[in-house]
């Protein structure tokens, strides 16, 4: 089946008013787009990935960089990739394999409350037998569920994260609060510490927290809060390429960095999930904003 007929399979299947299918952009990536009375989104079967999220009157709380392909297999840079099921470049392909896959859609619904949730899966043999399904509510907040099953005959230790990149007017005058206390681990200078309650950017920042504290974006920029909030997950991460990165990484604009911040619901690294054959694990970012 080519493209388009899965856009006529997806319609003729999910279509409802607040639900349409088509391609993302220029791209023949098959994209659900929501606008209900809460907000407008955007999520491709490709990796389950949420391209956007617009809450009504706001701005996208979600960044994708200009730069971006939307060319499988490579994986699209922002929106919220999913890192699954390792996080970080060992091995390859960085962040897991989910994220340049393409998922099946299993169920889309208009709730009662006028959100609507859709519900993706994809099921693995390698590096391990397991699947993973998201569960994603666009309504006054946006919900994601990362959720897997060990379906192997022996454990698997998850890695996953919820890798978001969110829209920020200047990130050198964002503050992020709430990891106030938690143990820091600097991923550039590979040292500990204890994290401070509140933050800015001065530099690369790579940073992995010990906390599943809620986090606060502030952007006196766009004058707004994000609220970052988390379940069974034992990491957070905080992440900014600044200068000399944003020019070596590929598919991203060497000034996107101004614009960008991400936060992530993760366990990673020693805080993997030790999943033992059947078990399910699930993993639960909540995003929503106010005025600054
Ligand atoms: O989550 C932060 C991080 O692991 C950084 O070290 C950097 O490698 C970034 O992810 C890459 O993100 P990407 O969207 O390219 O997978």
């Amino acid at each position: 089946m080519n493209e388009q007929e899965l856009l006529l399979q997806l319609n003729e299947k999910f279509k409802q008013p607040s639900l349409t299918f088509g391609f993302w952009k220029d791209s023949r990536l098959p994209t659900a787009y929501i606008a209900n009375r809460f907000c407008r989104g955007a999520v491709t079967l490709y990796g389950a990935h949420v391209l956007s999220y617009i809450p009504d009157g706001q701005k996208d709380l979600l960044m994708v960089s200009e730069k971006s392909l939307f060319e499988p297999p490579i994986g699209i840079r922002g929106g919220i990739p999913v890192c699954w099921p390792w996080f970080g470049p060992d091995p390859a392909p960085p962040h897991g394999i989910a994220r340049i896959q393409f998922w099946e859609l299993k169920n889309a619904v208009s709730q009662p409350d006028g959100s609507d949730t859709l519900t993706f899966e994809l099921t693995v043999t390698d590096p391990h037998e397991l699947t993973v399904s998201l569960e994603v509510n666009f309504g006054a907040a946006l919900t994601v569920a990362v959720t897997t099953v060990n379906n192997g005959k022996t454990s698997y230790l998850l890695g996953e994260a919820i890798h978001t990149y969110f829209k920020v007017g200047e990130i050198e005058k964002t503050l992020i609060r709430g990891l106030g206390g938690a143990t820091l681990d600097n991923r550039l200078t590979k040292q500990s510490s204890i994290a401070p309650d509140v933050f800015g950017f001065q530099e690369e920042t790579d940073n992995i927290y010990h906390s599943d504290a809620t986090v606060m974006i502030e952007d006196p920029v766009l004058k707004r809060k994000i609220k970052v909030e988390k379940q069974f997950s034992r990491d957070t991460v905080v992440w900014n390429p600044w200068i000399a990165k944003s020019q070596k990484m590929e598919n991203f604009g060497d000034e996107e960095y101004h614009g960008m911040v991400c936060v992530e619901a993760a366990n990673c690294f020693g805080h993997r999930v030790d999943l033992a054959p059947g078990a399910k694990h699930t993993l639960i970012q909540k995003i929503s904003t106010s005025a600054l």
